[in-house]
């Protein structure tokens, strides 16, 4: 594997600055959440600098590599761009920074939607994508607060704001941002 600098050379590189400024507030809230929960501080570093890896690529290389990969869509993925970079994450974090940890690659892979039980890795990599210091929607506060007070009723909170978000926005939610609620909402 790529070491910690080689990594964050890559993805500096790789995309805009305030995508780059957004994935450094990601990995901050990350291991720190990764050091309340007990759980590796690295690992959590790791796929917090990696989880957006693709996500200033076109949509048309995002949906090669799916092609090449043997990646089958449903029909919402297919009519959703915005949750291939995170299908796409975990191939090019195994091809480019040669990650062979599955619960690494995980995490990449469902940072936009979770999914049914989830690792705490990949539960946290989800929450820190939304409540990093950059992210300033209305109730992010409150969500950041329950979140670290509580790993699972952040989550909670979080994906309810994102569906009531997407209802809004009459766009369609995907079913692994569903199960990954009522999971949560079952199992507490
Ligand atoms: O990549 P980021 O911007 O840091 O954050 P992200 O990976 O959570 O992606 C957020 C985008 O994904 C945002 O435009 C909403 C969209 N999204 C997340 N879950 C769903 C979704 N869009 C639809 N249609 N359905 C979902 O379930
Ligand atoms: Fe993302
Ligand atoms: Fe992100």
């Amino acid at each position: 594997m790529l070491n910690i600098y080689e990594i964050d050379s890559y993805i500096k590189e790789h995309l805009l600055e305030n995508r780059y400024i957004h994935t450094l507030g990601v990995v901050e809230t990350a291991v720190r959440l990764a050091e309340i929960n007990g759980i590796d501080k690295e690992k959590a570093r790791i796929a917090a600098l990696s989880h957006d890896i693709a996500k200033n690529m076109s949509i048309y290389d995002l949906k090669d590599i799916l092609y090449k990969n043997n990646i089958v869509l449903t029909e919402d993925e297919e009519a959703t761009p915005e949750l291939w970079h995170s299908m796409v994450a975990p191939i090019l974090g195994k091809e480019i920074f040669e990650i062979e940890d599955k619960e690494i690659l995980s995490a990449m892979r469902w940072h936009t939607t979770g999914k049914e039980n989830m690792s705490i890795l990949e539960k946290i990599i989800y929450i820190a994508d939304m409540i990093e210091p950059g992210r300033n929607f209305s109730g992010v506060e409150h969500i950041r607060r329950v979140t670290f007070e509580n790993l699972d009723k952040g989550l909670i909170e979080g994906m309810t704001q994102s569906i009531k978000y997407l209802l809004n926005k009459g766009f369609p939610i995907n079913i692994n941002s569903i199960e990954a609620r009522n999971y949560l909402l079952l199992n507490k």
